[in-house]
């Protein structure tokens, strides 16, 4: 692998806080990460979403955009890029993706009917929940066998997929799919199963959606793991798979390399009258759509930046760097390397914590006293809401740690540091207890949620 294709101009300064001060400091946030300062955080792997160190041509670009209600030059701008690479007919800027989400359920879904994707993640859940529809996942069976390698473990299960969308053709308002797959591991999908939801999707007159986070990483993938699209560059791809679809949601909190950002486009000239009518209301004037105008050129070349060969070459290249320490000193990561983090399986890292008493969330909080690593649970706390009926905590199938990596923004040393934290907690597993959750709102509960430990 070669270096960073990148050197550093501008530092930040950060700082390990005493043991003791840590055990203190995760006591009081309810022994919830979410709940921390951010300057009590030695290495910070929250999140891939707004984190991104931008560069000096996005710095760049911020300050000639010129600020305006309506037509900024970085709109202009933002457009080109979106033709270039999405190839949409209509998009609209939002301030972030679940913006975009929102207004789109909200024209599109109505109570009761059902959503299909490969994975829904944690916000477009809820906002389909939010407006009374029913989000349904059909990921390949495969992708819950973490300890299983496969090239494209975030596909779609396209025998399930047709065989419930003929059951349901008419209670499907539109059928998405998340690439890559943050929820099963940042795990990508190929252009094959694009391919084919896509035909599904029109053999049932049904519109199809692409959830596209981190869909120059996909690409990235499809070029290194697809027969045929080795020779082919990231805009050649991602352009191929957003052909398949109808319209997309889009975090450039990610994979535009921005801090914050969003579109939402489509190909429905109907759709897209409803979508900037709701715009008007609830984000701004359809050329700024919830951002200053520096922000859209800041995702404009953001989205130039991250679809290099170079650039993504490093990128998924340090995942793996972190990956393959973990996974060579026996941690049971989800394999193979994914996208945008490294994902531990709390459930076989702690064979003797039963998954109500959560043990990813249990990891992070150790990992943090251990190292002043922040990471975040994706399991029990993020998706296993509370069943009413019975009132005990749904259990989805996985319970994942993910150390999400920051566009640009550490150095290997850091990911070493990672690597040797995680180890030293895995070596004493055995005399960690879980937590029990005291408090937890029902749409996204994981970001407020309480705990207590257990003795
Ligand atoms: C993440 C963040 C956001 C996201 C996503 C996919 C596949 C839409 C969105 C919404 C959320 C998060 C989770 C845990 C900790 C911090 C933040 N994902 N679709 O890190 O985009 O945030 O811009 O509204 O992954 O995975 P937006």
């Amino acid at each position: 692998m070669n270096a960073e294709p990148f050197r550093i101009k501008m530092v930040e300064e950060i700082k390990l806080p005493p043991k003791e001060e840590r055990e203190r400091l995760i006591k009081e946030a309810g022994f919830n990460v979410f709940q921390l300062e951010i300057d009590d955080i030695y290495i910070d792997l929250l999140t891939d979403s707004g984190t991104s160190a931008m560069s000096d041509k996005q710095w760049a670009a911020m300050l000639t955009a010129k600020q305006a209600y309506a037509g900024s030059n970085s709109y202009y701008m933002l457009e080109k890029v979106v033709r270039d690479i999405f190839g949409f007919r209509f998009f609209v800027p939002v301030h972030q993706g679940r913006a975009g989400e929102h207004i789109l359920f909200s024209n599109v879904v109505k109570p009761g009917n059902i959503v299909p994707n490969n994975s829904h993640f944690d916000t477009t859940h809820a906002n389909i929940k939010f407006v009374g529809g029913i989000p349904q996942d059909f990921v390949i069976e495969d992708a819950y066998d973490t300890e299983k390698e496969i090239p494209f473990k975030g596909n779609i299960d396209i025998e399930k997929l047709e065989d419930f969308v003929e059951k349901n053709k008419n209670n499907i308002p539109l059928i998405m799919i998340t690439i890559t797959n943050n929820t099963v591991g940042g795990q990508p999908v190929s252009m094959e199963n694009i391919r084919k939801t896509s035909e599904i999707a029109r053999k049932y007159n049904i519109p199809f959606f692409i959830d596209a986070c981190r869909f120059a990483e996909n690409s990235y993938f499809i070029k290194t793991r697809e027969k045929g699209y080795e020779n082919k560059d990231i805009k050649e791809i991602a352009r191929e798979f957003f052909s398949y679809a109808d319209g997309c949601t889009f975090s450039g909190k990610k994979d535009a390399l921005t801090n914050i950002g969003g579109i939402l486009a489509t190909n429905d000239e109907e759709l897209f009258e409803k979508i900037k009518g709701m715009l008007v209301i609830t984000e701004g004037f359809p050329t700024y759509g919830g951002l200053a105008c520096r922000e859209l050129a800041a995702m404009a070349v953001g989205l130039e930046e991250s679809t290099q060969g170079c650039y993504l070459e490093y990128r998924c290249g340090q995942v793996k760097y972190l990956w393959e320490k973990l996974h060579n000193a026996g941690v049971p990561t989800v394999n193979p390397s994914g996208g945008h983090a490294v994902f531990i399986d709390g459930k076989r890292f702690f064979p003797n914590i039963p998954q109500e008493q959560f043990p990813s969330q249990t990891l992070v909080v150790e990992l943090y006293i251990e190292s002043g690593v922040r990471g975040v649970e994706v399991g029990t706390s993020c998706f296993g809401g509370i069943d009413e009926k019975t009132e005990k905590t749904i259990l989805p199938k996985l319970d994942l740690l993910r150390l999400t990596i920051p566009r640009r923004a550490y150095t290997n040393n850091h990911m070493d540091y990672v690597a040797e934290s995680i180890i030293k907690i895995y070596k004493r597993r055995k005399e960690i207890k879980g937590l029990k959750r005291v408090y937890a709102p029902s749409l996204l509960g994981h970001f407020l949620a309480k705990f207590e430990r257990l003795s």
